[in-house]
């Protein structure tokens, strides 16, 4: 027995070392001359119309839900229970009126920030996603409640007063109010703190540990969003339930990404520099990496994924397949210079395999194969543009997505 716990000792270390160790030694590739040769399986394979996609489709669908992001539990469609919103009030001159509704799902509260123009009395459109640090960093104002769960740095329940609008230029609330949207977004940790823990936070702490093919916390956090779109489709908040585009940034863009797949309920997806395990193929083993991702935030996906780590070519998918579960809703795919890291260039590619799909549904597609230039948007029924600057979300990312709303919501 005592040998038997040293030897398991020893392979625990071994497994430890190796796990730091290649964490340590990793280095990205940033040259496109030494892309490893790949082939993309291909998502129309057996497909000759819409009818026969929709079949492939819940195959792919199944194939990402088994080896990549989980499988989530299936709501029951009852309704959703809420708790004590805080009294509504005005910002922007009036432009705009925001509530702040608690919705309770699987034993966590999630206080919504709910901001619409004030001028409407019907249901708008709206945009949909979660923040990073809190709804108090997304507008300055003493009346947005501080988040109340896990902070970044460690601590639970240190929201600073001093980071109230920290991120106001990652959402341009005017620019959205102007354009006549709505804006819904919640703290993604109030869903499930994004740290490792075991799986013993937030919304997992009733479910407990997930198999090796259960939701890994991106699904957990995609399975949130489905959830706040239950609440608006069951309660007269002033956004119309049929017209919500969901939107996120990097882990979060995955999470948008996964969402859209997941539920069809939301009518257009953008995925903001969402890079490894979001739009970017993963076969080309540039930037960021399967191997990379699931050491670092082993969280993340489910269990089966880490097979892929260092081992790429064994995938039988790419994320383009995933970009193809969004058809033929409209989508939008981001990418910024700087942020190569995310593997622009693999994101746009996934767009240009998955356009057949968005053209067998009978819509335009990608307009074209070749990248656009910095800073020029291409938009057909998948959008995609690459502009200058960081791993970030800018005014110039928002001034396109409302175009893209304009058109298709
Ligand atoms: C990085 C991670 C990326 C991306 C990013 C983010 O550390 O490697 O996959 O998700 O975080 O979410 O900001």
């Amino acid at each position: 027995m005592r040998r038997y716990r040293s030897t398991l000792t020893l392979a625990f270390l071994s497994l430890l070392f190796t796990g730091l160790h290649a964490q340590e030694k990793f280095v990205a590739n940033y040259d496109e001359a030494k892309v490893p040769k790949y082939t993309l399986a291909d998502p129309l394979e057996g497909v000759t119309d819409a009818a026969s996609w929709k079949a492939k489709r819940t195959e792919i669908l199944a194939l990402f839900e088994k080896e990549m992001f989980g499988r989530s539990p299936k709501y029951d469609g009852g309704k959703i229970a809420v708790g004590d919103a805080l009294p509504p009030f005005e910002i922007l001159g009036g432009k705009a009126k925001v509530s702040q509704p608690v919705i309770k799902v699987a034993g966590q509260d999630l206080r919504l920030l709910v901001i619409l123009p004030a001028v409407s009395d019907k249901a708008v459109p709206a945009f949909l996603g979660y923040n990073f640090g809190g709804n108090h960093t997304v507008f300055k104002d003493q009346r947005i409640a501080l988040a109340q769960s896990w902070m970044k740095d460690g601590k639970a329940q240190n929201a600073k007063e001093e980071d109230r609008g920290k991120s106001a230029s990652r959402w341009g609330i005017d620019r959205i109010i102007n354009a006549g949207y709505g804006l819904v977004t919640l703290y993604y940790a109030d869903v499930d703190p994004d740290f490792h823990d075991g799986f013993k936070n937030g919304i997992f702490a009733k479910h407990g540990v997930p198999k090796a093919d259960e939701w890994g916390s991106i699904a957990g956090w995609a399975w949130g969003l489905s959830r706040v779109l239950d609440y608006m489709e069951q309660t007269p908040m002033g956004v119309d339930a049929k017209k919500v585009a969901v939107m996120g940034h990097s882990r979060l863009g995955k999470t948008s990404l996964w969402a859209g797949a997941t539920d069809e309920r939301f009518a257009l997806v953008i995925s903001n520099n969402s890079g490894c395990g979001g739009a970017a193929l993963s076969k080309r083993v540039f930037g960021e990496t399967v191997g990379r991702i699931t050491n670092s935030f082993p969280h993340w996906f489910c269990g089966n994924y880490n097979k892929y780590a260092n081992n790429e070519s064994a995938l039988t998918f790419d994320q383009h397949m995933l970009i193809a579960l969004m058809a033929p809703r409209p989508l939008y795919v981001a990418s910024a210079e700087e942020d190569q890291w995310a593997d622009p260039h693999g994101e746009f590619l996934s767009c240009v395999a998955a356009d057949p799909v968005y053209r067998l549904l009978g819509t335009e597609g990608l307009p074209s194969k070749e990248m656009p230039k910095v800073n020029e948007t291409m938009q057909g029924h998948i959008a995609y543009h690459i502009r200058t600057g960081k791993h970030d979300v800018t005014g110039f990312d928002w001034e396109q997505y409302i175009k893209f709303a304009k058109k298709h919501l």
